[in-house]
């Protein structure tokens, strides 16, 4: 259910990721909100389907892959990568565990924005944390819920919508993958949040979409989206 955002930019106006109801294209096997479930007739007392607990360990794998015209980008099978890549969805505990599979001839990553990792699983050059091509790497994310620290002050939670992209093509910081399409968003769940019925997702890369620009952008169509929730 879903379909990517990803971002990116020298210009932090651009670097933002946009989410909400349903998406049109994979439904990558992490997503909470099934097709089927989203169809599920809704309780008559409330309506709403909130997101459950989290705490959960996954595993997910993913792709690196060229492209026919060029371009690169993420996929959960070899063969489907899309721009932007997968939408990964995950609720405020769980754990993800991407065994990363660069396909390219060229150096790949995967990086994060806004979850919790350690350097190993950064995802760039500087710390080796890069895949050599054809080669696989597997890399953590975690997700915690808000609180307060141990010197009393409040830790927000990881609950947002991110992104993640490769940080290593083309130049140490991974300027050509990002061009090249290498990014897809990162929902991040609290427990108990309102579960949109319908959801799509967009990745603003610069100054394109989707890495489309001008007219070709997708401004109507499955991969162009407001937010909304039917009840
Ligand atoms: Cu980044």
């Amino acid at each position: 259910m879903s379909d990517a955002p990803g971002f990116t930019s020298r210009r932090g106006l651009s670097r933002r990721l946009f989410t909400g109801g349903a998406a049109a294209a994979a439904v990558g096997p992490l997503a909470l909100t099934s097709p089927a479930a989203a169809k599920a007739p809704k309780t008559p007392s409330d309506g709403v389907r909130t997101a459950a607990a989290g705490g959960a360990v996954r595993h997910l794998k993913l792709y690196a892959e060229k492209l026919p015209d060029g371009s690169m980008g993420y996929g959960l099978e070899k063969g489907k990568a899309s721009i932007p890549g997968p939408l990964i969805e995950l609720t405020e505990g769980d754990t993800l565990h991407i065994e990363f599979e660069n396909t390219m001839d060229v150096t790949a990553s995967l990086h994060v924005h806004g979850l919790d990792y350690d350097v190993a699983s950064d995802g760039t050059q500087l710390n080796r944390s890069a895949v050599e091509p054809g080669g696989t790497r597997t890399y953590t994310w975690r997700t915690h819920a808000p609180g307060k620290r141990a010197d009393g002050t409040w830790r927000p939670g990881s609950a947002g919508y991110w992104h993640y992209h490769d940080h290593a093509v083309g130049t140490p910081h991974g300027t050509g993958g990002l061009r090249k399409g290498l990014y897809g968003p990162v929902v991040v769940r609290r427990a108990g949040d309102i579960l949109p019925d319908k959801q799509f997702t967009i990745v603003f890369n610069d100054m394109t979409i989707n890495n489309k620009s001008g007219h070709d952008a997708p401004s109507s169509g499955p991969r162009w989206a407001t937010v909304w929730r039917s009840s």
